[in-house]
């Protein structure tokens, strides 16, 4: 059965995008934005009060790489949050009658099914390369953001992998094509990874400053803050080549240099004990810490579009 304390299955999911729509049709529709290379239907919920009228939106994704669970976790987790706070809570309220979320609960879902079927430590998608007998390409080194140019791969049997072109897989053309067709509302692009407790902005492909340098930086300052006061879990936010590592291709600054001004990756916990393998007794204060910082960038998203 699904829960929210608990990892779900990709089965599991996908009822419960069904079910979650259906019971907060107010607030929820979904879409499929494509299928992945194994045929999976990539379901994505737009959820906002309904005016009629055009709105600005978030578009937030989780399950990039496989075994990151807790990332999964916690779209499942702001979802049900968004819902069950909205007329409530103040903030959510307000950010649900102004603006979307576009939200994305499993990106890799062709990956993510492996890591509980075959290998918990899988990372990359699951298309096959030619030549090799390796399979995957790192859909986080495949955008067009100065693409396998550095902290990437040519090599198809490397966790890193840039893939054989610029959105070679399918759910990343799926995910751009999304992204471009809503360019004209999609004012902030979130990505949900784990672990190393990070929030990341462009750029990593190189180590020049964003245009916006200043505002990201000061927003995830905002946003670290706002999320370390609930249980004291300490985040490192900066941009992702000096902060991380330098690593090209990835969704955020592909993002970033289409135009969409506010573009973060998350880091969620912890900082290397369990790693990937978080137990599922963190997944609520992760989910519930997390929540703070998505609602502080969201809100100075929607004042300072
Ligand atoms: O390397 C990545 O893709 C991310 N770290 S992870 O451990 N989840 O794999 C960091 C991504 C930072 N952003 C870019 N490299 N563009
Ligand atoms: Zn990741
Ligand atoms: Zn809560």
């Amino acid at each position: 059965a699904h829960g929210y304390t608990k990892y779900n299955d990709w089965a599991t999911i996908s009822e419960w995008v069904s079910s979650i729509a259906a019971a907060n049709a107010d607030l929820i529709s979904t879409q499929v934005i494509g299928n992945t290379y194994e045929g999976r239907p990539m379901h994505l919920l737009t959820i906002g009060k309904k005016t009629g009228s055009a709105k600005p939106a978030i578009f937030m994704d989780c399950g990039f790489h496989a075994r990151e669970w807790i990332s999964p976790a916690f779209c499942q987790w702001f979802v049900n949050e968004a819902v069950t706070t909205y007329g409530t809570d103040s903030e959510m309220t307000t950010l649900l009658d102004s603006m979307d979320f576009f939200v994305l609960p499993v990106f890799n879902i062709d990956g993510y099914a492996y890591s509980w079927s075959n290998d918990r430590m899988w990372r990359k998608t699951r298309s096959p390369n030619s030549g090799s007998n390796c399979v995957g390409t790192d859909p986080n080194r495949n955008f067009d953001a100065g693409w396998c140019t550095v902290g990437a791969s040519s090599n198809p049997c490397s966790e890193t992998y840039c893939g054989s072109s610029i959105e070679s897989e399918i759910e990343s053309k799926n995910l751009a094509n999304f992204i471009r067709s809503n360019k004209a509302v999609v004012k902030a692009y979130l990505t949900v990874h784990s672990y190393s407790q990070m929030l990341l902005f462009p750029y990593s492909y190189t180590y020049d400053l964003a245009a916006d340098h200043s505002e990201l930086l000061s927003v995830s300052r905002g946003a670290t803050s706002a999320l370390t006061s609930l249980y004291g879990t300490r985040y490192t936010a900066g941009p992702g080549a000096a902060t991380i590592y330098p690593a090209a291709g990835g969704s955020d600054d592909w993002a970033y240099d289409l135009g969409v001004r506010y573009s973060y990756t998350f880091e969620l916990r912890d900082e290397g004990f369990y790693g990937f393998l978080l137990p599922e007794s963190q997944i609520q204060p992760t989910c519930e810490e997390t929540m703070l910082a998505i609602k502080y960038i969201a809100t100075h998203v929607l004042n300072n579009p």
